[in-house]
């Protein structure tokens, strides 16, 4: 007898999926994002097995499409940190993810995406072979190519001996920074395998922790603190740095003491905007006569196309990711690049310029947080002067709106700005005073802000979470199954769509290529979407208080009752008919 078939008779013995369920507890998984299908018999029967014997294994949630699954693993994670699972059918089920694959691979937020794959023997060989249609016709040669555009890692567990290893190796590059999803793949045949305890082993946290940002060679830092030493103009452009507090902090503290003018540019996670130094969201007229300028954690901190950076500038870049491998083309400056955590770096730039900090250095930058004092005063008088416009019937004002909901959410609420050519006016009228408050997408996959939002919540019961989206970004969200979501789990979210009737973005694309063309000379841009909707019923439908509005006058009541709806429990979605596009 073999040492394992002796080791059987006196070990009890489960099925692959049981120590997979067991492995994805081991490695924090805490929820699974699911959609089902045939492919998760063994998991499935192994959760009932498993919640049987009081044994632990993470929490279901159910998803009626996979955008919302894989989305709220996303907001999961943005709040916490931490990946979740996600596991969806097959091919086509992945297929249904790549969207939010996107998302979140642009936004550097983990997520362990798993999905079956068609059963590999077909007469019945092994328990889980083929037994119907689907099975003959859902596998195609690469299933993750689906996806593997946005993927760190994938791979199809081999044999269920492995199955705790791949997990904590799916987990440790998933948390890795910079962080993003990973894909594993199953067959029942494998899940189905029995296998001793013995057999199957652990992978501790401890060993096979996943690995962090650090810090930065001395020598760079030093050489530019040596830059800020001299500078006459610097500035400082972030994307996203506010993902972490001690960024925010590090960036407001290395701008006041050396008179840097922040700006947060094409912004995904904020930071605080209470910042003296904060001065906006655009760098553009900064840009070209800005002597010394630093980068910290960009995506694009402006468009090259419209922005040239000044003769002999000096730029640094320091980014959790610097080289941007996801991108085939990624032409900002670096003089001096710090690829490590941008919060530990400015700590180092912060403490060597400080020890060299001259009198006439000291002066300099006193001097330019007195002109920094004044963009921003100049900022705060140009915002309140756009939202005193209030609109008119049938057109409210986005910047009215933005304004109203701003003077009545508290600092802790997180907002999913999905405004798309409003965005704009959620940032500008509503600043944030802690950082990641305020999130819009890496990506460009419309339909993230309402799964984003519900993951959110999940993570942070507490906190109001509020999904800001255009009309045409409200259906590419799966609004149904989203507000499904929310009714069935019990996680109320503010959802405010503003409708200005159809796709402006896709109309002042055309205008910028094209401004004299014969799609304005015809005023036919392609754009418009259907004109009398009742979006509230679609949240109705599925519990949701829902409240459509068109005057100006009902704006500050009607956010008063929707956010009254959400804290007693239930969604709340308004429709907001805004400035026509
Ligand atoms: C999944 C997906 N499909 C298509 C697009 C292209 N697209 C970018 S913006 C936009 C219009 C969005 O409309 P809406 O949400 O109403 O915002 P608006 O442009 O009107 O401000 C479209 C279709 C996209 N970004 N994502
Ligand atoms: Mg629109």
């Amino acid at each position: 007898m073999s040492t394992t078939a002796a080791r059987r008779t006196n070990v009890p013995d489960y099925t692959t999926a049981y120590y997979f369920l067991e492995g994805l507890s081991e490695i924090g998984i805490d929820y699974l994002f699911c959609n089902f299908g045939t492919d998760h018999a063994p998991i499935i029967n192994e959760m009932a097995h498993r919640k049987q014997r009081g044994e632990v294994m993470p929490s279901v949630v159910r998803c009626p499409h996979e955008n919302t699954a894989a989305h709220m693993a996303g907001g999961y994670a943005f709040v916490t940190g931490r990946g979740q699972g996600v596991l969806v059918h097959v091919d086509v089920g992945t297929a249904n993810t790549a969207n939010a694959m996107h998302n979140l691979y642009r936004s550097r937020l983990p997520v362990l995406l798993m999905a079956g794959k068609a059963p590999y023997t077909v007469n019945d060989e092994l328990v889980g072979s083929r037994d119907t249609y689907v099975h003959f016709i859902q596998e195609p040669f690469d299933q993750a190519s689906l996806v593997r555009p946005y993927l760190k890692w994938e791979w199809t567990l081999p044999s269920g001996v492995v199955v705790k290893e791949a997990l904590r190796r799916a987990h440790s590059i998933m948390q890795s920074e910079p962080r993003g999803p990973v894909y594993l793949m199953m067959q029942r045949e494998t899940l189905t395998q029995r296998w001793a305890s013995d057999e199957i082993h652990r992978y501790s946290e401890d060993q096979f922790a996943a690995t962090g940002g650090g810090g930065a060679d001395p020598k760079l830092v030093a050489a530019l603190a040596d830059k800020l030493l001299t500078a006459d103009n610097p500035i400082l452009i972030t994307g996203y740095a506010g993902r972490h507090d001690h960024a925010s902090e590090a960036i407001d503290a290395l701008a006041q003491f050396a008179g840097i003018a922040v700006y947060e540019a094409n912004m995904t996670n904020n930071i605080s905007h209470d910042s003296p130094c904060f001065v906006g969201f655009s760098p553009d007229k900064a840009v070209p006569s800005a002597d010394v300028g630093i980068l910290v954690d960009v995506d694009v901190p402006w468009f090259p196309s419209d922005v040239k950076t000044k003769e002999k500038s000096f730029w640094a870049h320091i980014d959790i990711d610097t080289l941007k491998p996801g991108s085939p083309m990624w032409t900002f400056p670096g003089n001096l690049r710090m690829q490590g955590d941008s919060g530990r770096i400015l700590e180092q730039v912060l403490d060597t310029l400080k020890a060299k900090a001259t009198p006439r250095f000291k002066a300099a930058a006193a001097e330019r947080l007195t002109r920094i004092k004044t963009l921003r005063d100049e900022r705060a008088a140009h915002a309140a002067k756009l939202a005193a416009d209030k609109g008119k019937p049938g057109a409210i004002n986005p910047h009215y709106l933005m304004a109203e909901l701003g003077k009545v959410l508290d600092d802790d609420a997180i907002i999913f700005n999905e405004g798309v050519t409003n965005a704009g006016a959620v940032l500008l009228q509503i600043p944030r005073k802690r950082p990641n408050t305020t999130m819009r997408s890496g990506g460009g996959g419309l339909g993230w802000s309402g799964g984003v939002a519900l993951g959110a919540k999940l993570a942070a019961p507490e906190r109001m979470m509020v999904q800001i989206s255009g009309d045409g970004g409200f259906y590419f969200g799966n609004p149904s199954s989203v507000f499904a979501v929310s009714q069935q789990y019990k996680l109320p979210i503010f959802s405010i769509v503003m409708d200005n009737t159809g796709w402006n973005a896709v109309k002042q694309s055309t205008l910028r290529v094209f401004p004299e063309g014969e799609a304005k000379a015809a005023s036919e841009f392609e754009s418009e979407l259907a004109p009398k909707v009742a979006f509230t019923k679609v949240g109705e439908a599925f519990g949701a208080y829902g409240e459509e509005i068109s005057d100006p006058a009902d704006v500050p009541a009607a956010i008063a009752r929707c956010l009254k709806e959400v804290r007693g429990g239930r969604s709340a979605l308004l429709h907001a008919r805004v400035t026509k596009m």
